[in-house]
């Protein structure tokens, strides 16, 4: 690497390069500098969003010594690098992580402490990063803290919205959308205003003979928008890899603005054209599992992805290495089919602005992408129509049509005379107008393709991809079972469990290999440990209850088996199957005598998560669970037997609350809908059981922590098809208990029935297609006895411990190196002192 200062002159620098504090002094001295300087502040007007401020910049200055070192690290080493390309980035907060991640915590807390701060106040000041909607951008935030623990030369890309997931607010029952400003004053992120790239869109494609008489094509007259480069530095836990998410915001192209206009005196017209480009990096999608075919959001995909490519492209040139080489120094992971045209657009650069053959140049992109499907439901996939890339990205079209052809002559030579399989199979749908099916162009352009659990990966072959495991041998296709980070899901969310874990192990190493905790199953029979585990969840409960009472005025007793779903509202994750089960408790409970009630294990359901805003299904389920809140919270026939809140606006920092303090935990979707879940995982982490179908990761959960430490429950993914088609064209009825829940609804008992008519007749009339009916007896005896094995604690203590001590599977770390080493194919870098 060149160095911009030449060697004679390097001592000054050296001598006064920037170094990290390591005590509580070298802190303090840094936090008041921030504070007085920085800030403009002194310690007449120090609030506690001051302090919060003057801390991140403290921690960031140390994160950024270690971002640069590990950057010019990588780049000497020249070792292969792993860029995973992914629209949501779910980071939450910054600061704990930071100070966790680099050991500086304690110092961090008593100099606060020392300048008149509490560290966990100083901490919650921070705004969330929500730039995500639920699993898919929280996996990829796990994915970006496992990395750089495990010294991976990698980077994030995406796109650094304005306006990331909107804030929750609930006004009588309904759920209202307020816009998440999040960007002032974010100490997290550094401008690279000398890092941009200049994206096309519309235009034309000529052709033309290029200097060896090949027909060649350029893409032309389009408009041009500027990307800018802004990059979040990722601290590993207890290592020096601190690792890059580049973000890109989007800005009218300096050469763009319109001088005829502005000379022609229309100003105005001129800034409106800057704003215009402004807002393809303003907002993020809200919908979780579900796609709108919307062309702004089109537009950001090909900007982020062009963005994304050059950027990579231009580091690989640098290195002088030949074009084939490019997969052995690069791979890029596309997490779902979100950045699926960064495959088009490298074909576009390696053919059109390289000038490489096709087959030389699809040869590299089959080698270099990997893609990572979530979900198997069929709104979820992408399909783009034909005329909108046409007129957004009319070369990238023709691209894929040329992918298309060449692949279907492959298929045609395997399968001759097929034609119901050439038309299954071709990237174009040949519907009215033509779509292109995102999934298909990535399979076809990718080297593997991984679902995220093993009866998803299954389901995968089996259903929606399973002409291209006939067609390409079942190789391509694999399961990476997802994970999550044990440092923000166990050590930062639950710092008590933790240093319990790590007392009883003789120390932190578990965090960095989560199998370690196999060994507290020695200390299930342990007495006093029992007791710290048990206590530690009543203080978790206790500062949760806090919570709800600050938050929604509801008085909780923490003694109550505390059961939460928190998770994004979708009917296929089943909320009405909860919020049903638990009016069924209601009136289970007024009919009981005073004798019978003395029998009940009391309850708190908790139920929180944003629905998407134009779902209303799933803004039906947030008003029936809040109305169900507001009369069985005060109906004194139930007292503290049942209580039921609903959490406003759920996002990662509640869920760091809300996860350590549960009992039970729901993940109860139609078996076959969910393609992991993680949540799952952090729960159980954090010593909770849960109630569960067999679905997703909860069938590994089980296989891992052992069938009797879970309470599963309905119907099986292999029989839902069958009792779909009976509901459909047989006699169907509704469960009887179900029904009498039905009609305390319709007799209008939580308001007015009409509000809920489309819950209850989505099951009694249009086919009940996510079962709630078929699984509701099962569910609500399967509640039955998690209120059994809750009244014989000890029983229940034994199998919360026991389940952490399996849960070793479950850390995003394995989760990585499964992909490095089956998929990737790249080593860790690792540092020595
Ligand atoms: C989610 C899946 O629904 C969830 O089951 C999984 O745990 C998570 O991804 C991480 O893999 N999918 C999405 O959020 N979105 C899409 C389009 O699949």
């Amino acid at each position: 690497v060149e160095a911009s200062i030449p060697e004679p002159l390097r001592e000054a620098w050296l001598k006064h390069s920037a170094s990290e504090f390591t005590t509580k002094e070298e802190f303090e001295k840094e936090l008041v500098r921030h504070i007085e300087t920085t800030l403009a502040r002194s310690l007449y007007n120090c609030d506690e969003h001051a302090a919060y401020s003057g801390t991140a910049l403290a921690f960031r200055d140390r994160l950024i010594i270690e971002w640069n070192r590990t950057q010019q690290r990588q780049t000497l080493s020249d070792q292969k690098r792993v860029y995973y390309l992914s629209l949501e980035f779910l980071m939450g907060r910054a600061l704990d992580n930071a100070m966790l991640n680099v050991g500086q915590k304690e110092n961090a807390s008593e100099g606060l402490k020392d300048l008149g701060f509490r560290v966990e106040d100083v901490i919650s000041q921070e705004h969330d990063a929500a730039l995500g909607n639920g699993g898919l951008g929280r996996l990829a935030a796990c994915f970006l803290d496992s990395m750089a623990t495990l010294n991976y030369p990698a980077w994030g890309y995406g796109l650094r919205y304005r306006y990331g997931i909107f804030k929750q607010e609930i006004v009588d029952g309904y759920q209202v959308e307020i816009p998440d400003y999040w960007l002032d004053n974010n100490p997290w992120e550094f401008p690279r205003h000398e890092i941009t790239v200049d994206i096309q869109f519309y235009g034309n494609v000529r052709k033309y003979q290029d200097a060896n008489g090949k027909t060649a094509n350029s893409w032309e007259n389009g408009e041009i928008v500027q990307a800018v480069a802004y990059d979040v530095p990722i601290p590993g836990y207890g290592t020096k890899t601190t690792n890059n998410l580049r973000l890109w915001s989007s800005k009218a192209s300096t050469g763009e603005f319109d001088f005829q206009k502005f000379n022609a005196g229309d100003y105005e017209s001129a800034v409106a054209d800057q704003q215009r480009a402004e807002t393809i990096s303003a907002v993020l999608y809200p919908n979780d599992n579900l796609e709108r075919g919307k062309e702004l959001r089109l537009k950001q995909q090909y900007f982020w992805c062009a963005a994304s490519l050059h950027d990579i492209v231009r580091r690989f040139k640098k290195t002088n290495r030949a074009w084939n080489e490019f997969p052995d120094q690069i791979a890029i992971q596309l997490n779902d089919t979100h950045p699926t045209l960064a495959i088009v657009e490298l074909q576009r650069i390696l053919i059109d602005l390289e000038g490489l053959s096709w087959d030389e140049g699809w040869n590299i992109v089959t080698k270099t992408f990997g893609y990572t499907n979530h979900t198997v439901l069929p709104e979820a996939l992408e399909k783009w129509s034909v005329p909108l890339l046409q007129n957004l990205l009319p070369r990238h079209l023709q691209i894929i049509y040329d992918v298309n052809l060449f692949f279907l002559q492959q298929v045609e030579k395997k399968f001759p005379n097929d034609r119901e399989l050439l038309s299954r199979v071709s990237i174009i749908e040949e519907s009215h107008p033509q779509m292109v099916r995102m999934a298909y162009l990535a399979i076809i352009g990718s080297h593997k393709v991984n679902g995220v659990a093993e009866l998803h990966s299954d389901l995968l072959k089996s259903t929606l991809f399973k002409d291209f495991v006939n067609i390409y041998g079942p190789d391509r296709f694999t399961n990476v079972t997802n994970g999550v980070t044990p440092r923000r899901w166990l050590h930062q969310a639950n710092p008590a469990l933790s240093a319990l874990i790590a007392k009883k192990l003789g120390g932190h190493d578990f965090l960095t290999d989560l199998t370690l905790l196999d060994k507290l199953e020695a200390f299930v029979d342990d007495k006093e440990f029992r007791a710290e585990w048990s206590e530690i969840k009543t203080q978790n409960k206790l500062r949760l209850a806090k919570f709800i009472q600050e938050t929604t005025g509801f008085k909780v007793n923490p003694k109550s088996l505390f059961d939460v779903q928190v998770k994004r509202i979708h009917e296929y994750k089943r909320q009405q199957l909860n919020i049903f089960g638990i009016i069924h408790r209601y009136l289970t409970i007024k009919a009981m005598t005073p004798e019978q009630k003395k029998k009940v294990v009391p309850r708190v359901s908790i139920i929180g998560g944003k629905a998407a805003p134009g779902y209303w299904m799933a803004k039906t389920i947030i008003h029936l669970v809040n109305k169900v809140s507001s009369v069985v919270n005060q109906d004194p026939d139930v007292g503290d037997l049942l209580k039921v809140i609903f959490i406003e606006d759920y996002n990662v920092s509640k869920a760091e609350i809300i996860c350590p303090a549960s009992d039970l935990s729901e993940h109860i979707s139609t078996a076959g809908t969910e393609g992991s879940g993680t949540s799952n995982m952090k729960f159980v982490m954090n010593g909770g059981l849960i109630i569960g179908t067999c679905d997703g990761a909860n069938i590994e959960i089980t296989r891992e922590i052992g069938e009797q430490n879970i309470f599963l429950f309905g119907n099986l993914a292999e029989d839902v098809e069958e009792l779909r088609h009976r509901h459909l064209y047989g006699d169907f009825k509704v469960d009887p208990q179900l029904a009498k829940v039905f009609e305390a609804v319709k007799g209008g008992m939580f308001g007015d029935a009409k509000d809920f008519q489309a819950l209850c007749s989505s099951i009694e009339e249009h086919g009940d297609y996510y079962l709630v009916s078929d699984d509701f007896n099962s569910y609500i005896t399967t509640h039955e006895m998690v209120d059994e094995a809750f009244q014989k604690q000890d029983e229940w203590l034994a199998k919360s411990i026991t389940s952490v001590a399996r849960m070793g599977f479950f850390s995003t770390d394995r989760v990585i190196n499964e992909y490095a080493d089956s998929i990737w194919n790249v080593e860790p870098l690792v540092v020595k002192d």
